[in-house]
């Protein structure tokens, strides 16, 4: 690794849809800045500094109230950047960890009152070395209550994953849907692979996240409006939306985080999908005290 990535946008659009009062981006991140929490050495990339200063003028300046902080490969599992930020949003932020599995009782308490409330199996080979289920499933076992895991995996290794992700005893965020090819459209082989997995259990949520990773065609993502809609109308109860912000390691075809916004009322034309998809449920899932 030699220069640092510089993966988002310099001057995002202003959306043309305005999101709802409340509104939370549940999928975001933050780097460093490095000279006070450095990456990891385990990094797969190396990115510029993009720390809460940043997303939080992203977050006034797309229209949303709130954001949900997962922690992003290049920090491992040192969540200070990520607490960091929890911490310096005025409780407008929790987050996502990543940890060691062997992380003690104590420990998941320190996270849980710095803001967090899951933790994230990162499944993709090309962001970690190893990924153990057995040990996944050992912390998944002592998460403090009300906390849920987040699974990011793409579509090929989804049936490989099914028994590890049935004995998962909390519910299940899965991130970006597993990456379908959403080419194959809402009735595709992946897709529908993944509305089976939705079906086995009444606690599976879902990001619908990442027309930028997920359709090559580029922006407007004509094929992810098109494939994701049905699956927000029908899961309506258990999907939440976030910028991906600031989009690790992308280096081509960097989204606009307005024109992002605006792939919402696309994917939830109404005002009760989107009221579930921005506000009710990531409320349910990290401020369920305040609903
Ligand atoms: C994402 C996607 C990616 C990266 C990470 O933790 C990460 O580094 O999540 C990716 O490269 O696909 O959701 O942020």
């Amino acid at each position: 690794m030699s220069d640092r990535i510089v993966s988002w946008h310099d001057a995002p659009s202003k959306p043309l849809y305005t999101p709802l009062a409340g509104a939370v981006d549940a999928h975001c991140h933050v780097f460093g800045p490095m000279a006070q929490f450095p990456f990891s050495a385990k990094a797969k990339y190396l990115p510029g500094d993009a720390g809460p200063d940043a997303l939080f003028a992203l977050r006034d300046h797309l229209g949303f109230s709130r954001n949900v902080i997962v922690q992003a490969s290049c920090h491992g599992t040192d969540n200070a950047a990520t607490l960091d930020a929890i911490a310096k949003s005025d409780g407008k932020a929790r987050g996502v960890a990543v940890v060691d599995p062997a992380i003690s009782e104590a420990e998941l308490a320190t996270l849980h009152a710095g803001g967090i409330r899951g933790i994230r199996f990162n499944f993709l080979k090309r962001l970690v070395d190893d990924a153990p289920k057995d040990k996944f499933l050992d912390v998944a076992s002592r998460l403090p209550e009300g906390w849920h895991v987040v699974i990011y995996f793409e579509a090929d290794i989804l049936e490989e994953l099914r028994p590890f992700m049935d004995a998962i005893p909390v519910p299940l965020v899965i991130d970006h849907m597993g990456r379908p090819d959403v080419t194959q459209g809402p009735d595709g082989p992946d897709l529908k692979a993944f509305r089976a997995l939705l079906d086995s259990r009444d606690d599976i949520w879902f990001k619908a996240t990442c027309p930028d990773r997920l359709d090559a065609a580029g922006d407007p993502w004509d094929a992810f409006a098109l494939a994701v809609a049905p699956l927000v109308a029908d899961y309506r109860n258990r999907v939440i939306w976030g910028t991906d912000w600031p989009h690790p390691n992308m280096q081509d075809a960097i989204p606009d985080d307005g024109h992002l916004v605006d792939m919402i009322p696309r994917i939830a034309p109404t005002i009760e999908l989107q009221t579930k998809l921005l506000v009710t449920n990531p409320m349910r899932l990290y401020w369920p005290e305040e609903l």
